[in-house]
């Protein structure tokens, strides 16, 4: 028997009670001497025997998907280490000075910036040991997913490699400032937006970076597979936080990923046992119940707990005595034993028995204070980096056992209240330099001052050499992909534009231009369509046939309808993404690829269409990190509205998904009316992402409704992609006498204005413009816009916004749409004339389209009586017009409406 950890796993097993110790001995003692004998490959094949018989439905047997808490690759089994480590060492150090000095300084001059120290002073040996052996940079380098709170950490190295400066770190979470006086300022946490040169991923909420980059590691191998990019020697890295594995987001991929055999991934959960409030899991142990989740989720789990101080205990431990105290110490007292001294240690934890004491009998208090935790030790670190690099055919976990606020002593180790410190006391700094033998005099620690040594000294030859060997600096984010050129509209679109009273669905011209698109030389094979599900829902089904959908292991089975023309296709050159019931991971996969131009430089453009309502609302933190990493591509809310989806009812129908996008800064969101219109933008957005290459994405509508699609009036191109033009005047307009007013309406809602002004003109002697109002944010954005420049620049030649250029004048305005009035109201203000606003407010319904338009009082006979109800209080009609209209039209006047919650 050659293996000591197996040595004491069997002594640790003897401890267990059975009926039968004796023949249980006997057991033990043939598969020790088969492992002597034979090896440990022998062992594992006669194992798979027992087991498979154990297994059989009358004995039952399951095997325990946990195993005991000690590392998992054992200390015979380490590979060398291949650095300096004594200068690795210097250098983390230097790393955690500068990161927590950074913080305290901020905090310092202006104690309401905030920032944290806990969480990177646990984290920084994970990266350290990542930044010096195995994170690629460079333009092909890894993609790498940083804890959000140990970006302090980053900047620090950065500050080390020469990218930061002095300056920049001393504006720590001071962009605004920053930029006045001419440096960087570093943002809070990685931020592409903030920092589109250095971040890649946002990470600051928690369950992002998991799940992205799952999708991130995926879509690498949807290039590859599809003959783009060849991405086989990218990896992705994540190091997240043990507490933040609690998020739905974190988890929800993970079956995905180990399906996928996505062995191009590496995740390090930063287990430092503690989260903001407490501890993660006070009474259990989180690292084992991440490691039953991960196993039973199909992926490698290497843990990584104890450093190779206790390698020399565990030699000893004959008895297994280490594991079996282990194994009942739960988290809450982990912590305790990290924020105590080595003298409680020594009492309360090898004091539990005598041979544990025995164990610590020839250490010292400072000894046994020092004894490091897995994810403290360079050399354990690497062993399992190593590993998950060696790994094949699956993804790895990497579960580091570390000390939250690691160094920080009395003022912050192990402490309830370490993650949000961020003010030391002088000798709490001076304890910190000693601690890790920081070459800082008393004075340079009091004014916390930055540390880089001589640019011929030893460490930074050794950090420029590690770097320059594995590709260059990182994090860096590049944006230099080439351009693609789009299709002429007329080759696509020219069905919708020319529509001539054609009916359809405004989803039904989608997927016919898609299509189109899809077979277009250049721009056609970087068109990424993703769907949650619901294909068939959106009639996208000749899809599947036509370009595939996206499988690793392409089709291992004959689809039950094969002799279709429709069939469903899986390949593994396929080009959709069918991601399932999923608007996480679909989401996910869009922002994978609406950011290929950056992290890949090979721009594609993915087209993700749901179900409005699942989108801004169910994933809207997601698309928020999207935007944040300047993605690039359509989000087209489809069956959007309240009233389009007709008998669907309360939880499907969306009457907000258009004032949530209004408020993502670079998001265009357009509701069209007319096949037409999306074709305009559709183009425009196109030129705009993929030839001219700005970083904003669309989101925009799409019903399935059926009506008729007239043509696009000549020349409106250009107001519409602006928001708003002129559709017709319905009406006696000249007529001296004739009262006027402006309707704006959009989606399936503009139909019922246009019925409006026809009724308003044959039954009530008024004129009405129609207007159609394809995106109110657009109109305020161009408005608030127009009404700054004009404050800040007060001349006589002021700007005109669109909306005063369409809109000006007295004449009444309503809008009308599908929405709830916060988003015709965007506009609201920017109205001189009398404005009033109908929408879609309230919980939803099921019935008929006509039913619910009525109910929600956005139907024509609404629209009818807002506009008569504007003149009369322009004092243009009297009264009792209205009272007729209301009367004529059946209209409800119950009190409250019942939409009114
Ligand atoms: C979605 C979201 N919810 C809450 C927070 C606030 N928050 C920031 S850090 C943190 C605790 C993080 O704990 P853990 O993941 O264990 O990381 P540690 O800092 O302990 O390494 C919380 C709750 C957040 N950033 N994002």
């Amino acid at each position: 028997m050659s293996d000591p950890f197996i040595q004491k796993q069997l002594a640790l097993d003897a401890t267990l009670t059975e009926s039968d110790p004796i023949e249980t001995a006997e057991w033990r003692e043939s598969l020790a001497s088969l492992l002597g004998a034979s090896g440990p490959q022998r062992v594992r094949e006669i194992m798979d025997v027992l087991s498979a018989i154990a297994r059989a439905p009358d004995i039952g047997w399951r095997p325990a998907l946990g195993t005991p808490y000690v590392n998992t690759i054992p200390a015979s089994h380490q590979p060398p280490f291949p650095g300096d480590l004594a200068t690795e060492e210097r250098l983390a150090s230097l790393m955690r000075w500068n990161a927590l000095a950074m913080v305290v300084r901020a905090n310092k001059a202006y104690g309401e910036l905030g920032g944290h120290i806990a969480s990177y002073a646990s984290a920084a040996d994970l990266f350290e040991v990542g930044f010096n052996h195995f994170f690629r940079g460079g333009n092909q380098g890894d993609l790498i997913f940083y804890q959000p709170h140990s970006a302090p950490g980053v900047y620090a190295r950065a500050f080390l490699e020469g990218r930061l400066q002095e300056d920049d770190l001393a504006h720590y979470r001071q962009e605004i400032s920053a930029r006045k006086r001419g440096v960087k300022g570093l943002s809070s946490y990685p931020h592409p937006w903030l920092m589109p040169d250095f971040w890649q991923f946002p990470t600051g909420s928690m369950g992002i970076g998991p799940i992205s980059s799952i999708y991130q590691a995926r879509f690498m191998r949807y290039l590859q597979h599809r003959g783009l990019l060849d991405t086989s020697a990218r990896r992705v890295w994540g190091v997240f936080g043990d507490g933040e594995m609690d998020e739905p987001e974190s988890m929800s991929a993970l079956t995905l990923a180990a399906r996928e055999k996505l062995d191009n991934l590496t995740w390090i959960v930063n287990c430092n046992l503690q989260r903001l409030d407490g501890p993660v899991r006070g009474n259990g142990r989180i690292i084992d119940e991440l490691e039953a989740l991960f196993v039973g989720a199909g992926w490698r789990v290497i843990k990584l707990v104890w450093g190779s101080d206790w390698d020399g205990l565990f030699a000893r431990d004959s008895e297994g005595a280490l594991a079996r105290a282990f194994a009942t110490t739960v988290d809450g007292q982990f912590q305790t034993f990290a924020a105590k001294d080595g003298r409680y240690n020594r009492e309360h934890f090898f004091g539990q028995d005598p041979a544990l004491a025995a164990l610590a009998q020839g250490l010292t208090d400072e000894q046994i204070d020092r004894l490091k935790r897995g994810g403290h030790d360079l050399v354990k670190i690497h062993a399992a980096y190593h590993a998950a690099m060696e790994t094949t055919g699956l993804p790895t976990v990497i579960l580091a056992q570390t000390k939250k606020g690691y160094g920080m002593g009395e003022a912050g180790q192990g402490r309830m209240t370490t993650h949000q410190q961020k003010k030391l006391e002088r000798d709490d700094l001076i304890a910190f330099r000693d601690r890790f033998s920081l070459p800082l005099s008393d004075e340079q620690v009091a004014s916390l001052s930055f540390y880089r040594p001589a640019a011929d000294s030893p460490e930074m030859r050794y950090l420029h050499e590690r770097r320059a060997a594995l590709g260059g600096f990182t994090p860096e984010r590049h944006s230099d992909a080439p351009p693609v050129p789009v299709p002429p509209l007329a080759r696509y679109g020219e069905f919708a534009v020319k529509a001539d009273g054609k009916e359809m669905s405004t989803t039904m011209a989608f997927v016919r231009m898609l299509t189109s698109l899809l077979k277009d030389q250049h721009l056609g094979p970087r068109v990424v369509p993703i769907v949650a599900d619901e294909a068939r829902t959106f009639g996208m089904a000749n899809l599947f046939k036509q370009v595939g959908i996206y499988s690793f292991n392409g089709q291992a089975y004959e689809p039950e309808d094969i002799g279709s023309v429709l069939s469903y296709r899986e390949a593994t050159d396929g080009q959709i993404l069918e991601e399932g019931i999923s608007e996480a991971g679909a989401i996910s996969s869009w922002t994978s690829a609406a950011t290929s131009y950056s992290v890949h430089g090979q721009a594609m453009l993915p087209f993700y269409i749901y179900y409005s309502m699942f989108g801004f609302q169910r994933v809207g933190d997601l698309i928020w990190a999207a935007a944040d990493q300047r993605s690039r591509g359509f989000l087209l809310g489809a069956t959007a509205g309240r009233t389009t989806l007709g008998g669907e009812g309360l939880q499907h129908q969306d009457g907000t998904s258009l004032v949530q996008a209004a408020a993502v800064p670079n998001c265009r969101a357009y509701d069209p009316c007319f096949a037409g219109e999306f074709a305009v933008i559709l183009d425009h957005g196109m030129r705009q992402m993929m030839e001219r290459q700005e970083d904003v994405f669309y989101y925009v509508t799409l019903m399935n409704e059926n009506y008729a699609h007239p043509s696009l009036p000549a020349g409106v191109e250009h107001d519409l992609i602006k928001g708003l033009y002129r559709c017709a005047t319905h009406g006696p307009e000249n007529d001296k006498g004739n009262s006027k007013v402006r309707l704006l309406g959009s989606g399936t809602i503009l139909r019922e204005v246009i019925a409006a002004a026809e009724l308003l003109a044959s039954e009530w002697g008024v004129a009405a413009e129609v207007w159609s109002a394809t995106s109110f944010s657009e109109l305020a954005r161009d408005a608030r816009e127009v009404e700054r420049f004009n404050r800040l620049h007060p001349r006589e030649d002021a700007r005109v916004s669109h909306i005063e250029h369409c809109l000006g004048g007295a004449t009444a305005v309503i809008a009308a749409t599908d929405y709830v009035r916060a988003w015709p109201q965007l506009i609201a203000s920017y109205v001189d004339a009398p404005f009033t606003a109908l929408g879609t407010d309230g919980f939803g319904r099921s019935d008929t389209r006509a039913a619910l338009r009525s109910f929600f009082e956005v139907d024509r006979h609404h629209v009818v009586l807002a506009a008569l109800t504007a003149l009369r209080r322009q004092g243009q009609l009297d009264a009792s017009v209205c009272a007729e209209a209301i009367a004529r039209y059946g209209l409800s006047a119950e009190d409250p409406p019942a939409w009114l919650v």
